[in-house]
């Protein structure tokens, strides 16, 4: 039998955790070998200190905040920047399909209408565009959780990285935080396992400074990170457009943030707002009801201006905040070993909370923070739900009617009915289309890869 080490003994008493022993003397030598060091890499002192964070809330005030809209009058220094090296790709994957009801990482999901490509595939073929398109390199920063690390890794592996050079993608891993009751004792998940959730996305800024992420972009010279969710196959992922304005006429921003208009007070998007006189975004659940349905005298929402969760980062910032995220406390129902009779239990309420960081709360640090206004039907159209409002159905049509517009924008004579998909390897945008290259039209039914 193995023994614990009298420090960690001592942790357990002082933070009163001596519980998740409970089941010790009935492990194997493994489990307790890995229950052991499960333990070991717990900072009980700073998880003690989490419940009291973040449990303190301030009196806010809310008011709308000031957007830009994207144009195209300074794309040039962006282009200059790209050419130069100094913009990579931060894609945050730590997520499973599960509200999609899909099994394995999100990143996997057949995204694209016609050929099915993943949204792994989406985001990768855009950055090998960008860098034919640029002559540069562009590296991609990926990060996946404990769970979808290895599943992610194989699957990139095996489709060669979708034409990426290997040594220009980086996966690192998100941390990953106890979940507690609410008397703050860590809950166990079996007998010799204590129950953990990702740190939330915000956890990429840390998570890239342990695993040397950010010194690496230091190293290649990048200077700007375009930060894009997994779930958006309209997603823009080089823009030099958006990149342009971030780094303005005398000096860049620290954070840049696209944004479009929601479409009603009730979709399930993040608004950008002034919160005590900083940008910040505030989450859908926790904005007021009546401010969400507020309207300013033209009849537009007056908090209107919804997070598609795509921002640009400046490197040096990302270093200065890497560890000032706050936490965000949430009560949610978490299965978990009862100590009496060893059995799991399901709980039908609430019974634990989880701690979790978001990455949108690096605006409120940062100088000269950015809201730029874009055009939905150009980058939106998330897959989150298995039906109904971002699913995979209502994703398809925006990438079809997406692929219409492009086509009709250069002089294609397209039936709306027409089925096509334009690979991001072929164009971004419909300027990349080359006419002479295209058909001059596509009548009803027809299935068209471009
Ligand atoms: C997110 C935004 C919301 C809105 C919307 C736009 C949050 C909390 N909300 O809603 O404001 O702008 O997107 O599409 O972000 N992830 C990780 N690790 C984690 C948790 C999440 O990598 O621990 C990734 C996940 O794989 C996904 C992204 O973060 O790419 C978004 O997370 P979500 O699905 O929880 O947020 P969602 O879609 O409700």
């Amino acid at each position: 039998m193995n023994s614990i080490s009298d420090k960690l003994q001592k942790n357990l008493a002082d933070f009163k955790q001596e519980h998740l022993l409970t089941f010790w003397d009935e492990l194997s030598g493994t489990e307790q070998h890995e229950l052991d060091a499960q333990l070991e890499s717990i900072n009980f002192k700073y998880i003690d200190s989490l419940q009291n964070q973040s449990s303190e809330e301030k009196e806010k005030t809310i008011e709308p905040c000031a957007t830009v809209l994207l144009d195209d009058s300074c794309n040039q220094q962006g282009i200059d920047s790209i050419r130069r090296g100094e913009i990579g790709v931060l894609t945050v994957a730590g997520g499973q399909g599960t509200r999609l009801g899909w099994s394995g990482p999100k990143g996997t999901y057949p995204a694209t209408p016609i050929s099915g490509k993943s949204l792994f595939q989406v985001i990768a073929e855009q950055i090998v565009f960008a860098s034919k398109k640029y002559n540069t390199s562009i590296p991609w920063y990926i990060m996946t959780s404990v769970e979808n690390d290895d599943v992610t890794r194989s699957f990139l592996l095996d489709n060669n990285c979708f034409g990426l050079e290997r040594t220009d993608i980086f996966l690192f891993t998100q941390g990953e935080v106890p979940v507690v009751d609410k008397d703050g004792k860590m809950l166990l998940s079996s007998k010799s396992k204590i129950a953990m959730n990702p740190d939330g996305h915000g956890g990429v800024i840390s998570a890239l400074q342990r695993s040397g992420g950010l010194d690496e972009m230091v190293t290649r010279g990048v200077k700007y990170l375009s930060y894009v969710q997994i779930d958006n196959p309209l997603v823009n992922v080089v823009d030099p457009w958006f990149l342009g304005l971030h780094m303005g006429d005398l000096s860049s921003a620290e954070a840049s943030s696209k944004c479009v208009k929601k479409m009603d007070p009730d979709e399930r998007v993040g608004v950008f707002c002034s919160v005590n006189g900083n940008v910040e975004i505030v989450e859908y659940s926790d904005l007021p009801s009546e401010k969400a349905s507020e309207r300013d005298n033209d009849g537009q929402l007056s908090y209107g201006s919804g997070s598609i969760a795509l921002h640009l980062f400046s490197i040096e910032f990302l270093q200065r905040i890497a560890e000032d995220l706050p936490w965000h406390k949430a009560n949610k129902k978490v299965p978990f070993v009862d100590l009496y009779t060893g059995e799991i239990i399901n709980p039908d309420t609430p019974n634990a909370y989880k701690f979790e960081k978001f990455v949108f709360d690096v605006l409120r640090f940062a100088k000269k923070p950015l809201v730029v206004e874009t055009k939905r039907e150009e980058e939106f159209a998330p897959i989150k739900n298995a039906s109904g409002q971002d699913s995979p159905k209502t994703s398809h049509a925006l990438q079809l009617e997406r692929a219409n517009r492009w086509l009709s924008l250069r002089g294609v004579q397209v039936s709306e009915e027409a089925r096509v998909e334009i690979s991001a390897l072929t164009a971004v945008r419909a300027g990349d289309l080359v006419p002479s290259t295209l058909p001059s039209s596509i009548g009803a039914n027809q299935k068209v890869i471009l």
